[in-house]
């Protein structure tokens, strides 16, 4: 325990109260929530001890945003909601962070247990509901147990893999009163920030490992979030430059190393450009940091059981799930490619030389790629095509932004085709869960985790409907955020798919045409509308340079359900019966 924390409270006071000194002991920073009856003291405190606390219009963005906050911070995100709708509102974000291993500290308002069971307004059996949907659900049962149990939340939330804790809190805890010590307002600081702890492979792990990885040809890294989880950045750059090994990435995992390293294979998986090509051709594959889940193998079509694979993960029985493991390593992705780097060290020079062919392929490679694809990326189509504004991301946007990616096509495109220019989490999509709607509330977490730095969402129209009430919270809020909406008057996704798999016969697939900008306006937020590629760059420039508002830049992009998969033009792909194309 920190014995610098300062201005500890003492004295009766609410659980409400309680709450509100231990979240501002944490460092809490901006938080989103919907109250009710129950945590009434909880607000009533949040002004007084000085924490800044906003009101959402969905408890599931409050989550969304919370979650977008904990992956460009590393600490964890805080929301809440109240009892019954409140908080089973909250559910689709906090399985977002579930999957996502992201640390949150969620908290929900819950019936005065002296009526509990007497059908309470809104009384639900809301602890079984939240239970499977975060790492660890924490019943407060005694006021005078808040600050024990919010200490147990933050460890819980940041050690070993993230997650999400929900505090559930009776409204007689919240608003009955104890007389506290200052001894009691105390927190470990290592577990307000992921990772709390490190621990390292085993030495014997490590030393076969560094065997398998010294006679391979062509090694090749697979990296997922866990590289950002774990802040592994620099660990990562550093051991494939000193062994020459390319690095390919998840859509989470981008920007383990820079996408503009020459050593970045881009992404894999599902969607590629070159990774997958030479995933078939490795010797040996060292995936770190990630599970290796559907998206990640093309479901499960990769990699070649022939291949021998080396897995880190901090979750050891994560380690063998969907593949055979020929050497599983347990620890922290930093630390192991830390050990990684110290036991090959002697070899680098030896390494470098023995792979330079095998890495000299990759520029060719992705210029075969280029080559292809440039007619997309540089099209003058109108409606825009997806390729021209991720081609426009990549020229406009700086190396310090964050975009993050809704679920739709608008991840999908991006996750292929946007590149980050420095190491880091500067891409965040909402691959947990994959909801579409995460975008808006995603990028206001982000705005306000890095109110210096340009954030841009970008959302499917679809996804941008379902959440559209939060550009009023962003406003209030005073986000210089720009949101990109990715207009193609559809359920995309789905359309595409129909096209693809069904004959063209659509179904419940068509959106209105609306005028997302003129919408924004009208919301008193900046709106653009963009059908000129040529006008993307200007209207981004736009978006970023307005920093106390959000940005609507509303744009028309392809109708046509055949050009709307990245990378895979659906009409020639071959289908399997039962399969998806992408
Ligand atoms: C909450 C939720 N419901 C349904 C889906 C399934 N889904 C995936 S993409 C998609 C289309 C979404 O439309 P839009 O947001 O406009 O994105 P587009 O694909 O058109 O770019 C749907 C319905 C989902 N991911 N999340
Ligand atoms: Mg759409």
């Amino acid at each position: 325990m920190s014995p610098t924390l300062q201005n500890r409270p003492s004295g009766t006071m609410t659980g409400g109260r309680a709450l509100a000194e231990m979240l501002r002991i944490a460092g809490a920073g901006p938080m989103f929530g919907m109250g009710g009856f129950q945590l009434l003291p909880f607000y009533d405190a949040v002004g007084l001890v000085g924490l800044n606390h906003h009101l959402i219009n969905d408890e599931r963005c409050g989550a969304f945003a919370a979650d977008a906050y904990a992956r460009v911070t590393n600490r964890p995100g805080i929301c809440d909601g109240t009892l019954g709708p409140g908080a089973t509102n909250l559910v689709t974000g906090l399985v977002e962070s579930l999957n996502g291993g992201i640390p949150i500290v969620a908290i929900a308002g819950d019936t005065n247990r002296m009526h509990s069971w007497k059908n309470m307004t809104q009384e639900s059996r809301q602890v079984e509901i939240l239970r499977p949907v975060v790492k660890e659900l924490i019943r407060i049962e005694m006021t005078a147990r808040i600050p024990e149990l919010v200490r147990r939340a933050f460890a819980v939330a940041t050690s070993g893999r993230p997650g999400p804790v929900l505090l559930d809190v009776p409204e007689d805890v919240a608003h009955g009163t104890h007389d506290f010590a200052p001894e009691d307002f105390v927190i470990d600081e290592a577990t307000l920030k992921a990772p709390a702890r490190r621990i390292r492979p085993d030495r014997a792990d490590i030393e076969r490992a560094e065997k398998l990885i010294a006679k391979s040809k062509r090694p090749l890294l697979l990296t997922g979030g866990g590289i950002h989880l774990s802040e592994a950045w620099n660990a990562l750059t550093r051991f494939a430059e000193a062994q020459s090994i390319p690095v390919a990435h998840t859509m989470t995992g981008k920007g383990g190393i820079a996408c503009t390293n020459k050593l970045s294979v881009g992404l894999f998986g599902r969607y590629s450009r070159i990774a997958n090509d030479l995933i078939e051709a490795s010797d040996c594959l060292i995936v770190v940091g990630c599970k290796l889940g559907e998206i990640a193998t093309k479901r499960f079509a990769l990699p070649p059981a022939h291949i021998p694979v080396i897995h880190l993960d901090i979750v050891a029985e994560e380690i063998g799930r969907c593949i055979p493991t020929e050497i599983a390593l347990w620890g922290d992705a930093r630390a192991g490619l830390e050990d990684f780097a110290d036991a090959l060290s002697d070899s680098g020079a030896a390494a470098r030389t023995m792979r330079a062919d095998y890495v000299a392929e990759i520029a060719p490679r992705m210029k075969a790629w280029e080559d292809d694809a440039a007619p997309r990326l540089n099209s003058r189509d109108r409606p825009v095509h997806m390729a021209r504004l991720c081609r426009e991301l990549n020229n406009t946007l700086p190396e310090d932004a964050i975009l993050v990616a809704d679920g739709g096509f608008a991840g999908h495109w991006t996750g292929l085709l946007y590149d980050t220019k420095k190491p880091g989490r500067h891409f965040v999509p909402d691959r947990g869960f994959a909801s579409i709607g995460y975008g808006l509330p995603g990028g206001m977490g982000a705005a306000v985790a890095a109110p210096d730095r340009p954030v841009v969402a970008i959302s499917g129209d679809g996804g941008f409907n379902m959440t559209l009430g939060e550009l009023e919270t962003a406003r209030r809020v005073g986000c210089g955020l720009t949101v990109i909406v990715v207009n193609n008057a559809a359920s995309g996704y789905v359309k595409a798919l129909q096209h693809a798999m069904m004959g063209g016969r659509y179904q419940s697939a068509d959106l209105n045409e609306m005028d997302y900008a003129a919408i924004a306006r009208t919301m008193g937020c900046g709106g653009i509308r963009v059908e000129d590629p040529e006008a993307l760059s200007a209207a981004l420039r736009q978006g970023m340079e307005e920093r106390h508002r959000p940005t609507v830049i509303d744009v028309v992009v392809t109708r046509d359900p055949a050009q709307m998969l990245p990378a895979v033009d659906n009409r020639t792909v071959e289908i399997k019966r039962g399969d998806r194309v992408a």
